[in-house]
């Protein structure tokens, strides 16, 4: 993996991007200059590679897959490529002599954040494998202006500043001119019988421009480069020029700001539907500009489409992108004359879907009259799938328009975007075996028993290069030394580092690089004057605020535990620090509410000299890919407590048992694999299982009843009733006793919370014998082979996809 460029070499190139792009040498160069010199070096060794792969893929004529996402979360690129390309020892030198630190340029760099969460880093993760493994892809996203707002807690409250990420970020895109391509809105459709059939106008509309930058991305000890490339729009006359002219500067700036508005922002909300015209814009201005992107490729090197289902994939990450269906019919049945039937026929075969929540309030589903309104003619086309759809069902279930209805796209004013996914995709998957199986049960039954085929499940994986190799070089090296370096390329090889179960060496080992990371990641926290106990266990819950995730139960137990040391302060407990990282959306009121919760607490506990020395809750304010870099290492334990059934797969899961953290959890999502992965003996789990969920809403839950009937329970929520820190936390408690709907509790924390108080006692008990924890945190790390994204990736290609590997 070590790259064979000398220091002379980069030096003249670092040089040559300081003189071209600044006009000074290296005594001038500040570290902001010299950040984006080293970034330009490393794009004009990306671009290298770049062109030879392309070349490649031409020759081979390989099948080329696209993957549509509105959200890549990518972290930042120095460090990433600097590690892929192998060039980090020859940076790090020649940046030294010269009295710079990698890290500090590192530093430089924005964590860009063009996402929410677990779908857009699962996207990135993804890109990451693509690239390594060597497959032709590319990425498509919209290039925000402003990525996730920047978090600020203000006396526990949540606020939302801007991100500016371009400044520092735009380093790393390359504008491409040359694919520009035009974006059409609004107006109306006419149609015409002549006597070449059916001729249809799209008339009045509004166009604007998208202009393509690209993000490349190395892969490991590859040939590959992956692109991912995002769109910005730009208004297409410019400039009113006669308004300006006649003195109306208002007005001839109003139509360019309405045309670029579409990218300013990233909608911050993750798994709930925003029903938002900017919204559907952003996601229409997505999928045009790919789908015409995509077609303008094919066609540049077949100069035809009738093999286009078997040279491409696209694959929609969630609903999000699910109008690249309808853009596909238009493109082919509008511009390239195919019939309906054949241009159905092209889009199905090509065309491929992922599921990644079961939450209803994340279904997407748009009123029909602005889709209508918005995008009339990928509203027609909509309705003749749906037409022609349902037209199959009257012949397949006859009588049965209950279930038509359900499976229709369009029913009662509302086009149903996840119906329309299925109905034009080749494959649906789940993210986890469990989530699999609940979309077949529930939401997709109908047409699972319709086309169980078309069903598959693809657990999720993690770039094990990101959030082992490079953010745990320690353990990294531990793993090179026991097991040799060939799990970077190939995950399944960590499952040799089982042989060293009963290695005490090995073991000390890998409790003294827990230390080391923990340690620097307090001295991390040191220099924004939060304190912790590197000696502690940190109980870690890094992902976003969401009932579903439960944070809310996780902080009764630390409500339980403290005063439980309220009442006996000498009671024996190891010191503990549990660190919460999460963003709100800004409009989720009771989300923010528990940051709140957990910012009051935390200072309460604290104004306890005695019982802060035991446990201490901390906020960690802007929880992004950087800071998670440095937390998930540091983590003992890994809080995975979302209602069963809830949470589709995680992937924070994963990248904490990489790094030897225990997981305390329920059985959801791909925490169920985890644990068939280590063994009952290596995980704590607790709560009721999805099926016990089912059955306990049918019931019909009363979470009272457990406040009533429980003396723990009852004891924790009075705490919550009365308020403290001189806050009244009188909202929380109505939330989880009478609820807005009259449903207390709905993600049922008191039903779960005896059980997962008893099963976090055992995993004190289980810390106080460090010799057998770590033999856990070895499982754990051992059994994360089959949690890399490039297995993930690789069940895509094989069994979605259909593309085989390049040789
Ligand atoms: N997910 O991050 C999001 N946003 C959504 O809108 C819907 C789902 C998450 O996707 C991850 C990747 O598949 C999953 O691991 C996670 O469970 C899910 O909530």
């Amino acid at each position: 993996m070590e790259s064979n460029m000398t220091k002379e070499e980069l030096r003249a190139l670092i040089e040559n991007k300081l003189s071209r792009h600044y006009g000074i040498s290296i005594d001038e160069a500040d570290r902001a200059q010299m950040y984006k010199s080293c970034a330009r070096t490393i794009l004009e060794l990306l671009s290298e590679k770049r062109t030879k792969f392309n070349q490649k893929i031409k020759e081979s004529q390989a099948k080329k897959v696209y993957y549509l996402c509105m959200e890549f979360l990518v972290g930042r690129s120095l460090k990433n490529n600097l590690y892929n390309l192998g060039l980090e020892d020859v940076f790090r030198n020649v940046l030294k002599q010269w009295n710079f630190d990698l890290e500090d340029l590192y530093n430089e760099e924005p964590d860009p954040g063009l996402g929410n969460g677990g779908l857009g880093r699962l996207a990135s993760c993804f890109m990451d494998s693509l690239a390594t493994l060597e497959y032709p892809a590319t990425g498509y996203s919209i290039c925000y202006e402003y990525g996730l707002f920047k978090q600020k807690i203000v006396d526990g409250w949540q606020m939302e500043l801007p991100d500016i990420w371009l400044p520092g970020g735009h380093v790393w895109l390359n504008q491409r001119n040359d694919l520009v391509c035009h974006v059409r809105f609004n107006g109306h459709v006419e149609e015409n019988w002549t006597d070449e059939g059916l001729q249809i106008k799209h008339l009045n509309y509004d166009e604007i421009e998208a202009v393509p930058y690209d993000l490349m991305i190395s892969g490991l000890d590859s040939e590959g480069v992956a692109i991912l490339r995002l769109w910005r729009a730009r208004d297409l006359n410019n400039f009113d020029m006669s308004s300006f002219a006649s003195g109306d500067y208002d007005r001839a700036m109003t139509e360019k700001m309405n045309a670029e508005v579409i990218c300013k922002v990233l909608y911050p909300s993750d798994n709930h539907f925003e029903g938002k015209t900017l919204r559907l814009k952003q996601q229409y201005f997505l999928v045009s500009a790919t789908v015409q992107d995509i077609i303008a490729e094919h066609l540049q090197q077949y100069e035809t489409l009738d093999n286009f289902s078997e040279k491409v994939a696209i694959h929609i990450n969630d609903t999000h992108p699910a109008l690249c269906i309808p853009e596909l019919m238009r493109i082919l049945v509008d511009d390239y004359h195919y019939s309906w039937q054949r241009a159905y026929q092209l889009v199905k075969k090509t065309v491929s879907y992922t599921n990644h929540t079961v939450l209803s309030e994340a279904l997407e589903k748009w009123p029909e009259d602005l889709i209508k309104g918005q995008l009339p003619r990928i509203y027609g086309i909509m309705k003749g799938l749906n037409e022609s759809y349902c037209q199959e069902l009257w012949k397949r279930y006859p009588g049965d328009w209950e279930k038509i209805e359900r499976m229709s796209i369009i029913s009662h004013g509302q086009v149903r975007m996840a119906n329309l996914c299925v109905i034009g995709s080749s494959h649906v998957n789940g993210v986890s075996k469990l989530h699999s199986e609940i979309i077949q049960k529930h939401i997709f039954s109908d047409y699972y028993r319709l086309d169980t085929k078309k069903f598959i499940s693809v657990t999720n994986g993690i770039a094990h290069r990101r959030w082992l190799c490079q953010s745990n070089p320690l353990l990294s090296q531990l793993l090179d030394d026991c097991i040799g370096p060939d799990y970077k390329k190939d995950a399944s090889q960590l499952g040799k580092f089982r042989n060293f179960y009963e290695n005490k060496e090995v073991l000390s080992r890998l409790q003294a690089i827990k230390q080391a990371n923990k340690i620097r990641f307090s001295n991390q926290l040191q220099q924004n004057g939060i304190v912790i106990d590197p000696q502690s266990i940190f109980v870690v819950q890094a992902k976003r605020l969401h009932e579903y995730k439960r944070q809310l139960l996780n902080v009764l137990k630390i409500i339980s535990l403290y005063l439980d040391l309220k009442d006996e302060p000498n009671l024996s407990l190891p010191p503990q620090t549990f660190l919460f990282a999460a963003k709100a959306a800004p409009g989720y009121y009771s989300a923010k509410e528990v940051i709140r919760l957990i910012w009051n607490l935390s200072n309460e506990i604290e104004k306890d000299a005695t019982i802060r020395e035991k446990i201490r809750v901390v906020f960690l304010e802007n929880y992004d890919v950087t800071m998670a870099e440095g937390l998930l290492p540091a983590a003992d334990v890994s809080e995975q407590i979302s209602l069963a059934g809830k949470e589709a797969s995680g992937t924070g899961n994963m990248k904490m048992m990489i790094n030897g953290a225990l997981t305390i959890g329920t059985m959801d999502g791909a925490n169920v694999e985890i644990y068939e992965a280590v063994g009952k003996e290596n995980i704590f789990i607790f709560g009721m299982t999805a099926e016990e969920v089912e059955n306990k809403w049918k019931e019909g839950y009363a979470a009272s009843s457990y406040y009533h009937n429980n003396e723990k329970i009852h004891r924790v929520v009075e705490y919550l009733r009365h308020g403290f820190n001189g806050e009244s936390f009188e909202s929380i408690y109505r939330y989880l006793l009478v609820g807005d709907y009259g449903i207390g509790d709905p993600y049922m924390c008191l039903a779960d919370f005896e059980s997962y108080l008893d099963v976090y006692k055992e995993l004190l008990e289980a810390y106080h014998a460090p010799f057998r924890w770590s033999q856990k945190a070895l499982i754990n790390i051992a059994g994360a082979e089959r949690f890399a994204a490039d297995r993930s990736i690789q069940e895509y290609t094989n069994k979605i996809w259909n593309i085989p590997t390049l040789v």
